[in-house]
């Protein structure tokens, strides 16, 4: 069998990129793309000027004014990054139709039929600079992981190839930190018991290290030897999340279940922020409501939403959530229009690379969008 090869993209600082290519003032400025400094504002990305001064996604934007009083605050501008999102992703399609899209800005491309991975990462580097005016970093691996950590080696422009020689030392030097899945509490955890990188990690056994961090540990024994078997996925997946409450009583009339949805709501915010942490490579698509009447007529509405529905999933804010809610539970409802035993509230995923691959128009993804979320 043909030695896999797998070539990670990322485009740089890509919401940053995109408002310094189209207002040129903001460059060698630190800039952020994100909320205002209100209670819930988060930064989307920053640039790498920014990033100097700590600046990172997800953090909220009053830290980020304070860590750098000068910063540049510049309005989100989704139809843009969207369009660069397109561009790239055709961009990818000319080189092998195995590509799984992680987010607008990044893509697993599968180019094992290839003689040279290398040749066609910088192909694509310089096609994208060419139709878009906005740099990419690329990562050339045997595997996902190692590709994915290779893209982010020579950030940003850059270019980093492992070959399967140099797995071994290269595997050796890598910090836990490094490992997606490995997060702040499992590094500390690890850190603490003298464990700081891959080669570290391999003086254990796989039982042990399942006993030392659960599920993650049967991973963790094959990531720190660089060995990654998960193939690059370019079918349709689904899922969806959601929570039926059944009650002892029948609610009466639409007032009665309107009533109800707050309480639901903390609880469908509370799972899916659980959920997300371990599934950040999906995207809210729609939203929906289920009714079941008491004579068992169940009715369901769902709808795709505007961008701020998503942020409030994961801020305390609720009111466009809630405000949702209520008219796809009032459309459910009007279909029966008599007492109901059972609500229910929940939301569709979908990948990005299902979507893409659906070839929708790009006003169909309008809705789409990289979920932000505070850690
Ligand atoms: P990333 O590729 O994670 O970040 P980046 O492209 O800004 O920077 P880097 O050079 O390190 O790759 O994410 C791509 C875009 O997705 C980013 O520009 C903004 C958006 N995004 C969010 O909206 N929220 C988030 O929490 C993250 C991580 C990204
Ligand atoms: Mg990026």
């Amino acid at each position: 069998m043909s030695q896999t090869k797998i070539i990670h993209v990322d485009m740089d600082c890509f919401y940053a990129a995109v408002e310094m290519r189209d207002n040129p003032s903001l460059k060698g400025k630190p800039i952020a793309v994100g909320g205002k400094a209100n209670a819930r504002g988060v930064l989307s990305t920053c640039n790498y000027e920014a990033r100097k001064f700590g600046l990172h996604s997800a953090m909220p934007t009053s830290t980020a004014l304070r860590k750098c009083p000068h910063l540049i605050l510049v309005d989100h501008h989704f139809e843009k990054y969207r369009e660069a999102s397109y561009q790239i992703h055709e961009i990818f399609a000319q080189f092998t139709d195995k590509i799984e899209p992680l987010s607008l800005d990044e893509a697993y491309l599968d180019v094992s039929h290839h003689p040279s991975a290398t040749v066609i990462a910088k192909q694509i580097q310089h096609l994208i600079y060419q139709k878009t005016n906005l740099t990419a970093s690329a990562g050339v691996a045997p595997n996902k992981f190692l590709a994915k950590v290779a893209s982010d080696w020579n950030k940003p422009n850059g270019l980093f190839v492992i070959t399967p020689s140099d797995i071994d030392s290269f595997i050796k030097k890598l910090p836990i930190d490094a490992i997606g899945g490995v997060g702040k509490v499992t590094a500390a955890k690890l850190n603490s018991l003298g464990i700081e990188n891959c080669s570290h990690l391999q003086q254990f056994s796989q039982e042990k290290l399942v006993e030392m961090c659960g599920k993650l540990g049967d991973r963790l024994y094959d990531i720190c030897r660089g060995v990654d078997n998960r193939p690059v996925i370019t079918e349709w997946i689904r899922k969806s999340l959601s929570l039926e409450q059944t009650y002892a009583d029948d609610l009466l009339n639409l007032d009665e279940c309107i009533e109800q949805i707050p309480t639901l709501l903390i609880e469908l915010k509370r799972r899916f922020n659980k959920w997300i942490q371990k599934n950040e490579e999906m995207i809210v698509d729609k939203f929906f409501v289920k009714i079941k009447f008491n004579d068992f007529q169940i009715s369901t509405t769902e709808r795709r939403m505007p961008e701020v529905f998503f942020e409030d999933l994961h801020t305390s804010d609720s009111k466009t959530i809630l405000e949702a809610a209520k008219k796809l539970m009032s459309e459910s409802y009007q279909r029966g229009n008599k007492s109901v035993r059972l609500l229910g509230l929940g939301l569709r995923f979908g990948e990005y690379s299902n979507l893409m691959q659906l070839k929708l128009p790009l006003d169909e993804r309008a809705c789409l969008q990289k979920i932000t979320y505070s850690t």
